[in-house]
């Protein structure tokens, strides 16, 4: 059904700096890891941004906040134009400005969830959400993704281990989340010299040390 996208050529990515996307199911290992990275930058004293989506700015986060806590179920255009909402604006105020300066931006999650979690979670093609991402500035694509994949079972696992209210996406069925998993690695396939896969199941330090061997060149 999903072939590598036809408008895939309208889509840049940024001239200066480095853009690192994160990406994986629920409770997959982003946050840690993201933090690792952004440790290892500020070591080598370049300036690096930590951002998530959705939020990032003052009108994701009111944003964030709306989604997450929904309780009933939205149809998905709606989740989708939420957080191209976020997107837009946290491109625009954040993440444009600190490339344009030659930093680092490193997020966790970006259009690879909504491509998944939005299209491919719900057996929909990717291609609505790609055509919707051809405008300025939603047309940047990050010179690197990192994909955690672990297994249904670990992901439902670590979210039970932390023991807060489950959030909207933490409620969904867990046969959404085994989609989740089988999107991710459709679009890790799809597009292999963009998408990393990084074998989320092993240690905290094993996953680190296969993202710094993926890691591009400043
Ligand atoms: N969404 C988002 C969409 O539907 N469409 C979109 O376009 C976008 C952008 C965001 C939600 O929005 C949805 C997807 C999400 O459902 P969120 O709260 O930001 O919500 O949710 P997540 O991004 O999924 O964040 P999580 O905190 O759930 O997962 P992380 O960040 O991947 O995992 P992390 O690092 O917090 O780790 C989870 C637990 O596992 C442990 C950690 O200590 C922690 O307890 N852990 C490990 N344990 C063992 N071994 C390891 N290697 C471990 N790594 C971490």
């Amino acid at each position: 059904m999903n072939q590598p996208s036809s408008l895939h050529s309208l889509f840049h990515t940024p001239e200066k700096g480095l853009f690192i996307s994160f990406e994986g199911a629920e409770g997959s290992g982003k946050s840690t890891q993201i933090q690792k990275l952004q440790k290892h930058f500020e070591s080598l004293s370049l300036p690096c941004l930590l951002l998530r989506e959705p939020g990032g700015t003052s009108f994701g986060e009111k944003l964030r906040a709306a989604i997450l806590s929904q309780d009933s179920k939205l149809h998905p255009m709606a989740e989708t134009f939420v957080f191209l909402a976020s997107r837009a604006q946290l491109l625009e105020e954040k993440i444009l400005p600190h490339l344009a300066q030659g930093g680092v931006v490193l997020l966790d999650r970006y259009i690879d969830s909504t491509l998944v979690y939005q299209a491919l979670a719900r057996q929909e093609s990717i291609e609505k959400i790609w055509t919707l991402h051809q405008f300025a500035p939603l047309n940047l694509l990050p010179h690197r993704t990192f994909y955690l994949d672990i297994s249904l079972e670990v992901s439902l696992e670590r979210q039970m281990k932390r023991g807060q209210n489950k959030d909207y996406f933490e409620s969904q069925s867990n046969e959404f989340q085994a989609q989740l998993l089988k999107g991710y690695r459709t679009l890790a396939s799809l597009y292999p010299e963009r998408i990393k896969t990084i074998q989320g199941t092993q240690s905290v330090e094993d996953v680190f040390r296969d993202i710094l061997q993926e890691l591009p060149k400043l």
